[in-house]
């Protein structure tokens, strides 16, 4: 019989060497040229890492430093964040992981050793890099039409890498109406203001034509968290229920609904200025009980959220719950949530996906969050052997690879 660590062990190594899928990233195409993220100094101005070096030096003017190239706000957030302090942090600590991942000796190399290394990299041949060292095998990226640069190379056509999947955003259509109504009538879809005649169906079109256009796997929305279902008074809503739900459900994909974010509540921060609400998650249970045949990839921003979604899951076989999402992304929070999700789900969630902006994150993110779902999931096979089952190998390779596939494609809905 084998002994209970050999089971954590087992469950360890499949999750280290699993290749898989990341279900939600902010990285493109390399087709779309300076949208697509790479390098150090990219990954030193991670917006995690802007509101980090703020902190770390009070006396620093914000416009300034927006004002500064970027090499040289890489410069001093290096300074600032690696130099003058142990990089402790979570975002600051992945930086390092990377650079180790790389061959590359953070403190023998420096900054300067490190950027000889980027120098000699093509964006072409460092995705191969990326994708190989993090052992992924596709990304969805977060895709928005009505970005004028985005839009332009759909509309112009290009060869897809087939590792870069699409998904369709909807914020900057659908959030703050009537302002998305000004673009997509720009973009010739007869929609108006106050959604009377036909704007949902304008809606509707320029909704099909996109996940066409782009072949994407869901459509996706970041809601605040005083996002409310039913609420007859709210346009989102009417937009939500009577454009998006009916496009997913005709084109068989999910909708994920990102919940909790609170949009700039400082500013000058830019990227770095949002913060965190706790939601109502009776919110998504209403619409899954409402819309039985659509799926829900459900994702909470704030911790207090996280328990009500498992048991809101629990109650409606079409909510998905995925990853640990931006500020929860953080190992005491990752291991927390992986251990309450597979206590009241079993199998069925998608543990983690990476939200990266820069491409070399995918190195890290993985790294960090593979070992701790790894050491998560072992210790449930360890109190399972305790209880009197001791898995088999084969078996612990079937669950591993029934819980890593995104929950879009477990939905099996493509
Ligand atoms: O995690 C992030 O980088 C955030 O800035 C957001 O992009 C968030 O993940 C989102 O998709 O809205
Ligand atoms: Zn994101």
């Amino acid at each position: 019989m084998k002994s209970k660590s050999d089971v954590a062990q087992i469950a360890r190594e499949a999750l280290a060497q699993m290749p898989l899928m990341d279900l939600h990233t902010h990285l493109f195409d390399p087709a779309f040229g300076e949208l697509s993220l790479w390098g150090i100094d990219e990954l030193l101005t991670y917006h995690y890492l802007v509101a980090e070096v703020f902190r770390a030096r009070p006396d620093l003017d914000v416009e300034s430093f927006w004002k500064l190239t970027k090499t040289v706000q890489a410069d001093l957030i290096w300074d600032e964040l690696f130099i003058k302090r142990s990089p402790l942090s979570e975002a600051c600590r992945g930086v390092v992981t990377v650079i180790q991942r790389l061959g590359l000796d953070p403190r023998r190399d420096g900054l300067a050793g490190i950027r000889r290394y980027f120098a000699g990299q093509t964006a072409r041949g460092y995705i191969d890099t990326v994708f190989g060292l993090a052992n992924i095998s596709e990304v969805i990226m977060t895709n928005d039409p009505l970005h004028d640069g985005e839009r332009a190379v759909w509309q112009k056509g290009f060869d897809r890498d087939p590792r870069f999947r699409a998904a369709l955003r909807l914020d900057s259509a659908l959030m703050n109406w009537p302002e998305g109504a000004e673009r997509l009538a720009g973009l010739g879809y007869e929609v108006r203001a106050d959604l009377s005649g036909p704007t949902l169906a304008g809606v509707r079109r320029y909704l099909t034509d996109w996940v066409q256009k782009m072949d994407a796997c869901y459509m996706a929305i970041s809601l605040p968290p005083t996002f409310r279902h039913p609420d007859s008074t709210s346009p989102l809503i009417q937009l939500l229920t009577k454009a998006v739900i009916p496009v997913a459900r005709e084109c068989g994909l999910p909708v994920a609904l990102m919940i909790g974010v609170r949009k700039l509540v400082n500013p000058a921060l830019r990227l770095a200025g949002d913060s965190v609400g706790p939601a109502d998650v009776s919110a998504v249970e209403s619409l899954a009980l409402e819309f039985p045949d659509v799926r829900f990839l459900v994702t909470f921003l704030s911790r207090e959220n996280t328990h009500a979604l498992c048991v809101a899951a629990r109650k409606f076989r079409n909510l998905l719950p995925f990853g640990c999402w931006w500020f929860l992304n953080n190992p005491s929070l990752i291991r927390e949530m992986t251990a309450m999700r597979l206590e009241l789900l079993g199998l069925g969630f998608t543990p983690q996906h990476s939200d990266c902006r820069v491409l070399d994150q995918l190195v890290y993110k993985w790294d960090h969050s593979r070992r701790l779902i790894g050491e998560v999931l072992g210790d449930k096979y360890t109190d399972l052997a305790r209880s009197g089952w001791v898995a088999e190998p084969g078996e612990i390779l079937r669950d591993a690879a029934r819980l890593l596939p995104p929950a879009w494609q477990k939905a099996g809905s493509r």
